[in-house]
């Protein structure tokens, strides 16, 4: 290792960074070609911004042409925290988002690190700090480097840490040295992930199909959650760990060193729906999830998950509510979904509310009443 690639490395380190290793620029043909099969298959579902420009996800140099080397880093984001239980009133949140927003976190210490990196360098540099939601396979370049490996649930697995870690980069004009891809370590015969998931999301080792992913349905997808997985969705709100909380490497996880990951930071493990559903205004809802993950679907996606949620884990107590999204909601989405809610936690009231939605000024709501009415002529 030379100097200078000790020296960044002890740096990212003392930065909290769990596990840093230098990869190349070079394109990852094989890399490209899973991937362009992967969106030819449609697994990408509506994310544009995956299929838009689908030349530069394996090419570090097409997207920094002046790039030379990448500083690939690892985040641990492991918080302990209680089982989680929903108590007929809570929906769940994924790990990685209990804490605040990683994108603004882990990106002000790529930026201190990038500093670090020009005095080390003894002259200016060009560098540009990557943390997601960027048209660069993340994990592909992490792999390449030894970082991890690739696991069938698709998540970059550490052997030692499991795969609770976010990713991020620093594309750099200084050359160094790459690190070498790690040792042969693999899944070898287990299939847990592939057999847990709630929505039979793989489709096959390594493909998962995000239109069947309860993560895209509730934080990616801006539309209505298919009625065929609304009952997969379980208790989960925002996101889905399944595939990662039955991997064994993820047995031996290590706690965070990041303050800002802990469940006190943000959000948390888990949300009172009745809560959630009754955020009436947009600007109720950026209050209340001000600086966290959770602002990513909007209100209107995030009272469209806390629907189906409180339906799923039979909590009565959000009836009233539901009733006054159903009846006064603006967002068309939450009113569809509200409704087929109440048409499982209180059939009486839903019945009266599916003859008046049957004549809702938009196609959405009409169409959910619709359904829940052919629903409703089986169950008489
Ligand atoms: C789009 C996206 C999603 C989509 C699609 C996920 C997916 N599997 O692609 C959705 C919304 C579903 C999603 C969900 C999640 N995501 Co996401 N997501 C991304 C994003 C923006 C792009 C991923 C991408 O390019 N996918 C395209 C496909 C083709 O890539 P791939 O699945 O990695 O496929 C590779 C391998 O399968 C491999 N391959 C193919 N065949 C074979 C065969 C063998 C034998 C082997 C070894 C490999 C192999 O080649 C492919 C190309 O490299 C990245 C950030 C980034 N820019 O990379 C974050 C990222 C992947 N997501 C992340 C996280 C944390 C999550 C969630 C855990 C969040 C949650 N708890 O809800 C879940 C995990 C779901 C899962 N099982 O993957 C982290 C993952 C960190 C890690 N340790 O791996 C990333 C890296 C963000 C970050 N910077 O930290 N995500
Ligand atoms: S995140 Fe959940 S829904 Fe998505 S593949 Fe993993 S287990 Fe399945
Ligand atoms: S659960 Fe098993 S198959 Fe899935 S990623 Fe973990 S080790 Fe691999």
């Amino acid at each position: 290792m030379s100097a200078l690639v000790a020296s960044i490395k002890e740096a990212a380190q003392r930065l909290g960074f769990a596990v840093v290793g230098i990869a190349s620029v070079a394109s990852l043909l094989d890399d490209d070609q899973a991937f362009q099969a992967w969106c030819e298959a449609g697994f990408a579902a509506d994310m544009n911004y995956l299929t838009r420009r689908t030349a530069l996800h394996a090419h570090p140099q097409r997207l920094v042409p002046q790039a030379a080397s990448i500083i690939t880093l690892a985040v641990n984001y492991y918080a302990p925290a209680p089982t989680f239980q929903h108590e007929n009133r809570y929906g769940r949140v994924a790990r990685y988002a209990w804490g605040l927003d990683y994108h603004d976190v882990v990106k002000a210490r790529l930026i201190e690190l990038a500093a670090h990196l020009e005095k080390l360098a003894g002259r200016k540099i060009q560098a540009r700090c990557f943390v997601d939601a960027v048209p660069l396979l993340e994990r592909a370049v992490a792999a390449s480097a030894g970082v991890g490996f690739f696991g069938k649930n698709t998540n970059l697995l550490q052997g030692q840490k499991g795969s609770w870690f976010f990713l991020a980069e620093i594309l750099v004009d200084v050359e160094l040295p790459a690190d070498r891809r790690a040792l042969k370590i693999s899944c070898g015969t287990c299939h847990r992930c592939l057999d847990a998931c709630p929505t039979q999301a793989f489709a096959a080792a390594y493909q998962l199909d995000s239109r069947r992913c309860i993560s895209y349905l509730t934080i990616e997808n801006k539309g209505a959650i298919p009625v065929a997985l609304r009952e997969g969705l379980g208790e989960w709100l925002f996101g889905c760990d399944v595939c990662q909380e039955v991997c064994p490497f993820n047995r031996f996880s290590a706690e965070t060193a990041w303050p800002e990951f802990q469940v006190q930071a943000g959000a948390g493990q888990r949300l009172d729906l009745v809560e959630v559903l009754a955020l009436s205004s947009d600007e109720e809802f950026r209050a209340r999830f001000q600086a966290t993950p959770l602002r990513r679907p909007k209100r209107r996606g995030l009272l469209r998950n806390a629907a189906i949620v409180a339906a799923n884990v039979e909590c009565t107590a959000a009836v009233p509510v539901l009733l006054e999204r159903v009846t006064t909601d603006a967002e068309p989405l939450i009113r569809s979904h509200a409704l087929w809610a109440l048409a499982r936690l209180d059939r009486p009231q839903a019945r009266a509310l599916i003859e008046r939605a049957l004549k809702d000024a938009d196609a959405l709501v009409r169409e959910e009443a619709a359904s829940l009415l052919a629903d409703f002529s089986h169950w008489l």
